[in-house]
């Protein structure tokens, strides 16, 4: 009786201190973490015996590429101040970090006959660092960087990426398995096969509009599969970890509630991820219908001999079925899509846009990013965790693998607080709905080359100097922010850091 009565006024006390528009909170076993990549934060672009990769290859023949004309040679530097990111991620008290190998610092030439034993090293070092604190490792075994070599030989284009890849993601598992407990095959497939080989805004910018995206897509499942098929079958009874697949999705909403803006919506989300989800997660397999007979119809109108998405067959559809042991969703922004919004004028053919012919738009008064394609949507990451959940009955255990804001340089960032706080309201109140969401990354630890933006966006918990030679890192305000949300497991509105000092508590 005594107990509860004290427990009762406590409880007054905290709740009467605290601005949380909700009593929900995060359960234990719940994981926070941070993401990054390798290109992005590394450097050691050509330290000891490393290859090219891709974006090595675009920076240095075409910096005009990019905005401020910069590249990733050294970037955050991560490379040499390893140690010192360990240390942040003990200061926010991480549960886990998840970060990407650079495939061409394992296997300088992208093909296994020789690897690099001190690009083994340094991750090594990277890992052993992070385990010493207890933070659990999650590898992104591909984010963007393909060895040059390979790109010279077709890269995605090629189905044989199927072979290279299970070859280094076997290295992977072989080297650093006994203490990685958390993979994932791909960052982004539509990121990686429209961005780079439909269009020119990521490496290697082919512009193979209307055929490369759906090639690359393809050859990029069946490659994912073999990673995953090799983890399951000859690592995980061993080493006992998970393995799956990051895609990133807007929370694209219908404009009107039409059936006609229903459908807008369905076929941008087939083109924008199902493509890829669809395959591994769907009871059916294969790629999305409607969009399979659209592309099909289409490709015969424009005298293709046959369709520019090319179909799997059954047995394929069966071997990349259910290859991943949880459903990896970056998220960022979203908008209203409408085939009203299309831009027929414009439309090049063929490309993937006019084989869908669906536009979209995101209202002015929405707080704008650094990013320009980057604005806060009411309740988006709710949206988005509820549309996958939906998607895939069952309880598809979801993990978001990155979520975050771009500013420009600068600790004050007010808008970013803001995002944190709305997005993880919105994966808690999902969660209050039955979602299965196992953990969240907040993107990014620290400032990185932002791809085609160059330094000139900054997505940072931490801000980097990069003028500075030692590429000294500051923490925001929305570290301390996202550290108390950590730390307490509610997102509280009132909270504000007493001083911007950052420490280590203790058991981190
Ligand atoms: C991620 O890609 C990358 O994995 C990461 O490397 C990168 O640094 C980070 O994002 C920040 O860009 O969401 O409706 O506004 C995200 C790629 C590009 C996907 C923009 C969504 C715009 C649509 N995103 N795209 S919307």
């Amino acid at each position: 009786m005594k107990i509860s009565l004290i427990l009762f006024c406590l409880g007054l006390v905290l709740t009467d201190a605290a601005v949380i528009k909700q009593n929900k909170r995060f359960p234990d076993d719940f994981f926070f973490g941070t993401g990054t990549s390798a290109y992005q934060i590394e450097g050691g672009w050509d330290a000891d015996d490393k290859g090219d990769s891709i974006w090595d290859y675009m920076t240095h023949n075409m910096p005009e590429v990019i905005t401020d004309h910069s590249n990733g040679d050294i970037a955050a530097d991560s490379f040499n101040n390893y140690k010192r990111d360990v240390e942040m991620m003990r200061e926010l008290g991480l549960d886990m970090y998840r970060f990407s190998l650079s495939w061409p610092r394992i296997l300088p030439t992208g093909v296994p006959n020789y690897v690099s034993e001190a690009g083994i090293t340094y991750y090594n070092n990277l890992i052993d660092e992070m385990l010493k604190y207890n933070i659990q490792p999650m590898i992104t075994l591909y984010h963007w960087d393909l060895p040059q070599k390979l790109q010279e030989m077709g890269g995605f284009m090629n189905p044989l990426i199927a072979d290279w890849f299970e070859d280094f993601a076997r290295i992977a598992y072989e080297r650093f398995g006994d203490r990685v407990k958390y993979w994932i095959t791909f960052n982004e497939g539509y990121q990686i096969c429209y961005e780079g080989y439909d269009y020119v805004s990521k490496a290697p910018r082919l512009n193979a509009t209307g055929v490369g995206e759906y090639l690359c897509a393809r050859n990029l499942l069946l490659a994912h599969a073999r990673a995953y098929h090799a983890y399951n079958n000859d690592f995980r009874p061993t080493q006992g970890g998970i393995c799956g697949y990051t895609i990133s999705i807007s929370s694209a909403q219908p404009l009107n509630d039409t059936e006609e803006d229903r459908l807008a919506l369905e076929l941008h989300t087939q083109a924008e991820w199902a493509i890829y989800t669809d395959p591994i997660f769907s009871k059916e397999g294969g790629f999305p219908k409607e969009l399979s007979e659209l592309v099909a119809e289409k490709s015969a109108n424009q005298g293709f001999p046959r369709s520019r998405l090319p179909a799997f067959s059954e047995e394929e559809k069966e071997f990349i079925k259910g290859t991943s042991d949880f459903f990896g969703v970056n998220h960022y922004g979203g908008g209203y899509v409408s085939f009203s919004l299309y831009d027929l004028e414009n439309s090049v053919v063929p490309s993937t846009q006019d084989d869908i012919q669906v536009g979209s738009y995101a209202p002015e008064d929405w707080p704008q990013a650094a990013s320009f394609w980057l604005k806060r949507m009411p309740r988006s990451l709710y949206i988005v965790l509820k549309r996958i959940h939906e998607r895939y009955d069952g309880n598809v255990p979801i993990i978001v693998t990155e979520n975050g804001w771009s500013t420009h340089a600068g600790i004050e960032d007010e808008d970013r607080v803001a995002y944190y706080r709305a997005a993880l309201e919105g994966a808690l109140d999902a969660m209050d709905e039955g979602v299965n969401l196992l953990g969240y990354f907040a993107w990014s630890l620290l400032d990185n080359f932002e791809w085609m933006a160059g330094y000139s966006e900054r997505f940072g918990l931490y801000e980097v100097d990069f003028e500075d030679p030692a590429r000294t890192r500051t923490p925001r305000k929305s570290a301390f922010i996202y550290k108390q949300i950590i730390k307490t497991r509610v997102v509280d509105h009132g909270y504000e850091p007493h001083s911007y000092v950052m420490t280590i508590d203790e058991g981190h």
